[in-house]
Parts: structure tokens; sequence; C-alpha cells
């Protein structure tokens, strides 16, 4: 029998990932979009299938997730086996910004599928992935994070997430579904999106490389994070959906680095040497020097990086560090990716589209560079 998944958020990172997995591997996949005014579906264009031709394997629904009958609708439609709740307004500091629609989004979303899923009677039927986040640690209360560590959420996203974890805890033991979550540390890959601040690193880098920007305006450059590659944590999320009995899990590199060292590798990758000097919100990265053909646009003495205080949280989550031992022992799950190695593939990518971009706008072509967040 043919196994059949929804994912909520199919067009973000994670979701188009983890749909070319499942595709892989045999499943029909659901998908939920958003109606958006322009097409939003780029990252699962690659996977799409026309829906005239016979036994199409992908499909994708109208629907948003702080819509209760639209989801009830879906999944009594699908009936799906499996559930991967991966649509989130995902970014921390916009929950600043849109705490109320955040909460709503991803705290009470979760809910609404949960209760859809009970509503339906598929309760010992369908199980549920649960996209929760090494956010949840926030201030964190022990070094490195696992499984047991207490949580201290530290913004709207994070206290939205937190709702989520623990209803999902909650229906698994009020009503014995197979229900959990990946507590999931930042995972990243050329499909990120681009204001997180990897992706905003190497498409910026990639941009002034090829003379489109002159200067990357960042925020707090010491935080340190424990990144690992999407493809690794989506085989991962799969994984805790096979298992004989639900559970919670950590995953993450156990390795951390910080802002700056991923902004000092993607300029080492463009052939750019970059120092970094003086403190706060007065710290600059200066252009050492420059080799190989990648950045025509940039010379020795360039200032490269600046601090600009709008990119600080309220309250910011300044050290994160998981310890994935308990994935690794029960489920065997490694990552094969190092961060090195994604950074590079970020950068190539985005130095692949950067020199396309400098081909237009020679040719007098207007092109987009300029991303906020
Ligand atoms: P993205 O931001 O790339 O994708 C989010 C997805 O959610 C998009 O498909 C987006 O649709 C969709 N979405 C947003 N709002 C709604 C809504 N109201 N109704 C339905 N769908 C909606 O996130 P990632 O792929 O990086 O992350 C996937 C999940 O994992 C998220 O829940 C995130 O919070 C969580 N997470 C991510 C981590 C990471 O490092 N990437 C780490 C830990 C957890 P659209 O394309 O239309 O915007
Ligand atoms: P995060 O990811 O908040 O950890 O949430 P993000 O990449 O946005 O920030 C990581 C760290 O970098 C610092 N930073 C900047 N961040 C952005 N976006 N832009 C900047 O200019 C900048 N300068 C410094 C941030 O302050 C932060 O400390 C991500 C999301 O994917 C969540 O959905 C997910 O739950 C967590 O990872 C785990």
């Amino acid at each position: 029998m043919t196994k059949r998944a929804l994912i909520t958020g199919i067009t973000g990172q994670d979701g188009s990932y983890l749909a070319e997995l499942l595709l892989e591997k045999g499943y029909e996949v659901h998908g939920i979009k958003r109606r958006a005014s322009l097409f939003n579906t780029q990252r699962v264009d690659h996977i799409y299938q026309d829906p005239h031709i016979d036994n199409a394997r992908f499909k994708l629904h109208y629907g948003d997730l702080t819509d209760t009958s639209n989801l009830t609708r879906i999944l009594s439609e699908v009936r799906p086996d499996e559930v991967y709740n991966l649509g989130a307004q995902s970014h921390v500091a916009v929950s600043f910004e849109a705490p109320e629609y955040t909460a709503d989004v991803d705290g009470i979303g979760t809910l609404r599928l949960l209760e859809a899923i009970r509503f339906l009677g598929m309760e010992k039927t369908t199980r549920f992935y649960q996209a929760s986040t090494s956010e949840l640690y926030g201030l964190v209360q022990e070094t490195p994070q696992r499984e047991t560590t207490p949580f201290y959420p530290r913004s709207p996203y994070a206290v939205a997430k937190l709702y989520a974890y623990w209803i999902t805890v909650n229906y698994r033991e009020a009503y014995g579904m197979y229900a959990c979550n990946g507590i999931l540390f930042n995972h990243e890959s050329p499909r990120r999106g681009e204001t997180f601040v990897t992706r905003k690193i190497t498409r910026g880098l990639a941009n002034i490389a090829q003379g489109l920007e002159q200067c990357l305006y960042m925020g707090n450059i010491d935080s340190l994070r424990d990144w690992g590659h999407a493809k690794d944590y989506v085989r991962m999320q799969w994984m805790m959906l096979q298992q004989d009995v639900a559970e919670d899990f950590v995953i993450a590199t156990g390795v951390q680095y910080s802002v700056r060292e991923f902004i000092t590798w993607s300029a080492a990758e463009l052939g750019i040497e970059l120092a970094f000097s003086g403190t706060g919100v007065d710290e600059i990265g200066t252009v050492v020097s420059v080799s190989g053909d990648k950045a025509p646009g940039v010379k020795a003495g360039d200032v490269l990086v600046r601090i600009d205080p709008r990119y600080f949280r309220p309250a910011e989550v300044e050290t994160l560090l998981g310890d994935p031992a308990r994935a690794k022992q029960r489920l065997g799950w490694e990552p094969e990716i190092t961060v090195q190695e994604m950074c590079a593939e970020m950068v190539a990518e985005d130095l692949k589209t950067a020199r396309r971009h400098a081909l237009l706008k020679a040719h007098g072509h207007d092109v987009p560079v300029s991303v906020e967040g």
C-alpha cells in the first residue's frame, strides 16, 4: 500500500526537502500551500506533477494553519498516514513584530491540526510530527541542550512553539496518538529563506563579490549556533515517525560556531580574506586580500561588514548547542554534511545567481539585490 503524507509548510525550506525524500520512498505526498499574489512554489517546482496525469503522487492544496475548516476538510479528503507540521511564521525577529499572528499560526495552528485529526477519528491511524525548535531553550539552563533540559523561550515565536510542543505531548498522552516533537537546532541550505542569518551572509557576500552590493549590515555577530544541513534533518523527521513508540528527540550536530565565523568562511569561499576590528556597533569586517576570480567587485581595504542595531532582537538567544546523543543511539541518525561543506554549497549557489544578475545588470536590466532581515 502506498503511504500518504500531508506536509504543512511544503513550500518552505524543510517542506521541499522532505517532499523530495518521501517521493523517493514511494509516498503519495500532499502539501498545503498558501494563496499568494505571486507564485510561491519555487522550492517545489522541480517535483511538481501535473494533476492531469495518471497516478500523480505530488498534490498541493490551498490552505492555512489559521483556518480550521480548511484543515479539517483537507485531512478528511487526504486521510494521511503521516502528518508533518512544518508550517510556521518561522522568523524569530519577525515574531516580535507580529506576535499575535505568530501565536495563532505556530501555536494554535498545531492544536487545530491535532484536534482535526481527533475529530475525524484518525487519532489511532495518523502519525503526527511537530517541528519543534532549539529556540525553546532560549536562555539556556544547561549546555549542551538535550531532551531533558528545561525550556526558557525568549521570543513570541519560541513561546508559541512551546505551546505547540506541549499540546503535541498532551495529545499523545491524552488520546494515545502517535505524536512527536523533533527539537531541531538551526539547519540551513541553499534553499534557506533569504533573511535568516546564514543565507543573508552567503547571498549578500556573493552579491558584493559581483559588484551588486557594497556592504553587509549585520546584527549580533557574537551569537553562537549549532548549524546543520536541512537535508540531514528532514531524514530524521521521517525516521521519527517510523518508530514503534512516539518519542521526542533533539536533532543537532553537537558543534557550535559564531555568526562572525560563518561570515569569515563565506568570504573565504569567495577568495576574500576578511579581518574584524572594533567592538560593539563599531565593529567592521575589512578585506585583507582577494584571490581567484570570484570577487572582481572587491579590493583590499574595502569594508564589507558593518553592524546595524536594527537587526538586534529585543531579547536575544546568545548561544545554542545541542546534544544529539539520543537520536544517534536510538535511531542511528548521523548528520552527513558538515557546516563548512554546507557553507561552501550555499556560497556556490548564491555566486551562480549573483553572476547571472551581474550579467543582466551589465546589459541594462534591473536585478533584485537588497533584502531586510
Ligand atoms: P520556512 O520559513 O522556510 O517555511 C515555513 C513554511 O510555512 C512555508 O511553506 C510557509 O508558506 C508556511 N507557512 C507560513 N505561515 C503559514 C500559515 N499561516 N499557514 C500555512 N502555512 C504557513 O521554515 P523552515 O522550512 O526553515 O522550517 C520548517 C519548520 O521547522 C518551521 O515550523 C520552523 O519554525 C521549524 N524549525 C526550523 C528550523 C530551521 O533551522 N530551519 C529549526 C527548528 C524548527 P509560504 O512559503 O507561503 O511562506
Ligand atoms: P534563529 O535564526 O533566530 O536562530 O532562528 P537566524 O538565522 O535568524 O538568526 C541566528 C542568529 O544570528 C543572529 N544575527 C542575525 N540574524 C538575522 N536573521 N539577520 C541578521 O542580520 C543577523 N545578525 C546576527 C541572530 O540574532 C541570531 O542570534 C532559526 C529559525 O529557523 C527558527 O524558525 C528556528 O526555530 C531556529 O532557527 C532554530
